[in-house]
């Protein structure tokens, strides 16, 4: 659906529709296919609002987003959404099986690439654990599951697509260290451009590059070795 996943932002601005309050003032950056970017920020800096530009969830006010030197504007929206896997920040669980809710998107996905996926995700031994294991049902009157399971789950659902761009809304908040650690080097195999938002230090550490957003403009882009010459705020960051 997408050639090599490279993102490109030129220039981006954007509001909502029913706001004239910019929330992403004039964003340029680009991130090559099959590398990390680690999205920091405070809250309410606008980085779900960046997120949602890639896959056209919403359009810019001003600017582009290139994917593969492309307009988003010119790919059907099919191609979007099937190329570019987003876990959003609050995972949503359906009604269904564990295999559904991880299939969920994907058409005649078979029971090998859903538990891979899961495996992946680090959340098959879980799985194993319910009662009826991929049969468990989820959602309202199934199981109930943790943040940091639905989380794992979720991200499942991006990989079992194989997307070549990932997009993780603060997906790993719940993770502990160990089995984030595990996650990340279990998506390396999948090769795909990933966009990671987190407040962790060591995972932007891990990331080719970190966009420090503050207020909706780039504070600071570069390694983390870079932003700890280059930007206060991130020093302030680190040290806190
Ligand atoms: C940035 C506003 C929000 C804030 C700014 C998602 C969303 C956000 N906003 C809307 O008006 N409508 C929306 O649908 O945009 O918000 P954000 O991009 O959600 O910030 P964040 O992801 O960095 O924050 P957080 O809390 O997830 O770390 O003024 O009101
Ligand atoms: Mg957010």
């Amino acid at each position: 659906f997408l050639e090599k996943g490279e993102v490109e932002f030129k220039n981006v601005s954007f509001s909502y529709p029913e706001s004239e309050v910019p929330v992403l003032q004039n964003l340029s950056f680009s991130v090559k296919s099959g590398e990390t970017l680690a999205i920091l920020g405070s809250t309410g800096s606008g980085k779900t609002s960046l997120f949602q530009l890639v896959p056209r969830l919403y359009d810019v006010s001003e600017g582009e987003v290139l994917v593969d030197g492309k307009n988003v504007r010119d790919y059907p929206i099919e191609a979007l959404r099937k190329g570019i896997g987003v876990v959003p920040q609050e995972a949503v669980l359906f009604t269904g099986s564990i295999s559904e809710n991880i299939s969920w998107g994907k058409e005649g996905a078979v029971q090998e690439e859903i538990v891979q996926a899961a495996k992946d995700a680090q959340i098959h031994e879980t799985v194993l654990k319910l009662p009826n294991q991929y049969d468990t049902r989820v959602g309202q009157r199934g199981v109930n599951l943790s943040g940091g399971q639905k989380q794992r789950l979720s991200i499942a659902r991006a990989l079992v697509r194989k997307p070549k761009i990932l997009m993780l809304d603060d997906s790993t908040s719940a993770l502990d260290l160990k089995t984030e650690a595990k996650l990340l080097e279990a998506l390396r195999k999948y090769a795909c451009t990933t966009f990671i938002i987190t407040q962790k230090i060591s995972t932007a550490m891990e990331a080719d590059h970190i966009l420090l957003l503050d207020d909706g403009s780039i504070e600071a882009w570069g390694t983390h070795e870079e932003l700890l010459e280059t930007s206060p705020l991130y020093v302030k960051i680190v040290q806190s």
